[in-house]
This record gives structure tokens, sequence and C-alpha cells, in this order.
């Protein structure tokens, strides 16, 4: 069974093995297949159209069939790893180990925001940004610098506080948990996270950099604290809503999997905190 860890606590020997598989993936292309389905959806994501990945109650479960598709092939180069993820209300410096040459490393060089340190850094040669929005094939970061601090954890707090899962227009005007998780609204999380980091994070191509699964696997992960302080609230729509994914809705790009099918993840993982 998978357990998802605070990339805090992991060893060093996790981390290799996390890094190891993440290039393997990266060499054999299966890796950047993902940041192009991230951009289309980004791309295709609308206010007033359909809206899949973004800007809708999706939000939440396409991430979480998207993070569940994305561990489960990096599980197929190595069957130890599982995503970690990423505490930012506590690990909220440019000085955090997750920062660190031996796991992703840091920010970007003032010039050009170009990583310069770590296994995903232009010069060790093992990470060339196919899939980019411009000519820029390195990984870019400007840590603090787009949005200055990371959201605390009373922000995180008033937002799990929420009782409504979501309200309508259902897109990025609703009031409710998952907007103003995503941040379209209020104290803005998920989309603070993305413009701190900057680079590439700051783009629908984020998931070039690796800290697009561990930043995404906390979003995941505060999803299901939500769910355990509201027991008798849950996913909405429930059904008949033109554009928006319902609750029985198959979510495309896969067509298999509902909402309804997603909500409990510890069918698929849980977190080192559950139980
Ligand atoms: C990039 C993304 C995303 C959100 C933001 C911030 O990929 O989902 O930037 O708005
Ligand atoms: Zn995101």
């Amino acid at each position: 069974m998978t357990v998802r860890k605070n990339q805090a606590a992991l060893t060093a020997d996790e981390k290799r093995r996390l890094v190891a598989a993440l290039l393997e993936l990266k060499r054999s292309g299966r890796y950047d297949a993902f940041v192009t389905t991230h951009n289309a959806f980004i791309v295709g994501d609308t206010d007033n159209g359909e809206r899949t990945g973004h800007r809708s109650p999706s939000f939440l479960p396409w991430h979480r069939r998207f993070l569940l598709e994305f561990e489960r092939a990096l599980q197929a180069v190595d069957a130890s790893v599982a995503l970690p993820y990423w505490d930012w209300s506590t690990d909220r410096t440019v000085r955090a180990a997750l920062w660190a040459p031996d796991f992703l490393g840091g920010t970007g060089r003032s010039s050009d925001g170009r990583v310069t340190d770590g296994p995903f850094a232009a010069a060790a040669g093992n990470w060339p940004v196919n899939v980019r929005v411009d000519s820029r094939t390195y990984l870019r970061r400007s840590l603090g610098t787009g949005v200055r601090e990371l959201p605390t954890r009373a922000e995180v707090d008033s937002v799990l506080s929420i009782a409504t899962y979501d309200a309508a227009p259902w897109n990025s005007g609703s009031d409710g948990f998952r907007n103003h998780l995503e941040g379209w609204r209020g104290v803005n999380l998920h989309n603070r996270v993305h413009v701190w980091v900057g680079g590439q994070m700051a783009t629908g191509v984020s998931p070039n950099d690796p800290v697009f699964w561990l930043h995404h696997a906390f979003v995941d992960k505060l999803w299901s604290e939500w769910q355990r302080r509201h027991p008798g609230a849950g996913y909405v729509p429930g059904g008949g809503t033109p554009d928006v994914v319902d609750l029985h809705d198959t979510m495309k790009p896969w067509n298999d999997t509902t909402p309804a099918d997603l909500l409990d993840h510890t069918r698929f993982y849980t977190f080192d905190t559950d139980g």
C-alpha cells in the first residue's frame, strides 16, 4: 500500500529513489506526456465553458487522478516510491531541505531564473524542458519573488473551516471550499504557491517542475482533511450542470472515473498522518 509522507520526513535513500524515478520517466518521454496533458487542460478550462481540471468543482478529483497516474508511472520504475507532499504552510522558506541540492535544487539565478543546482539543473543534462510556452529549455524558479509569503497554517485552517464544498456558478467566481483552496477567491492557497515558486510553476506547463507533484499532493491532502472535518458535506454538484463534472459524470481525459470514485483516497493510498 502506498503511503504518502511529508517530504521533510524522507530519508536520504527515499529522496535518491524518487529523484532517480523522476529522471527515468523524463528520459523515457513519459514525464513530458503529463506536462502536455496539464497544459491542454489549463488552456481549455474556461469560466463559462467546459472546465474540468481547473476553475471548477472537479479541480480536486481531476488532480487526484492525475497524481495517481503519475505515481503509478513512478512505481513502474521503482515500486518503493510514493509521492511525498510539501506542507508549504510549515516548510515556508527557501532554506527548507526541499530546495537542497540532494533533492529538488534551489531557486533560479537572478539574471534569467535558471536553476543551477540539484538533479534538475540544466547543466546536469537530465532535465530538458521540452513541453514549453517559450523558447527557454531550462528549468526556472524565482522562489518568493512573484509573491513574498506562502500561505500560513491559520490561512489553511480558515479555508478548511468553509462548510460547503463548492457553489454556483461552479467556476473561479464561486464561494466554497474548492475555490478558496484553488485560490481564485479569498486568501488564495494553491494558486499562490504556484506563483511563489515562479518560473514554469506559474504557467500551464507547471509539471515541468517536479515540485508540482509535491505541491498538489499537499492540496490533495487538504481535501482529505476537509472531508474529515465536514463529514456531512461532500462533492457538489450532484447532477444536471452543463460544462461541469457532476458527482457521477466521468472526467476527461480518462473517461472511466467519476468524482464519486475518487472521494475516498484510502482506496489508493494513505497519508502518514492518517489513521
Ligand atoms: C500555474 C498553474 C496553476 C495555477 C497557477 C497560478 O499550473 O494551476 O499557475 O494561477
Ligand atoms: Zn496546481
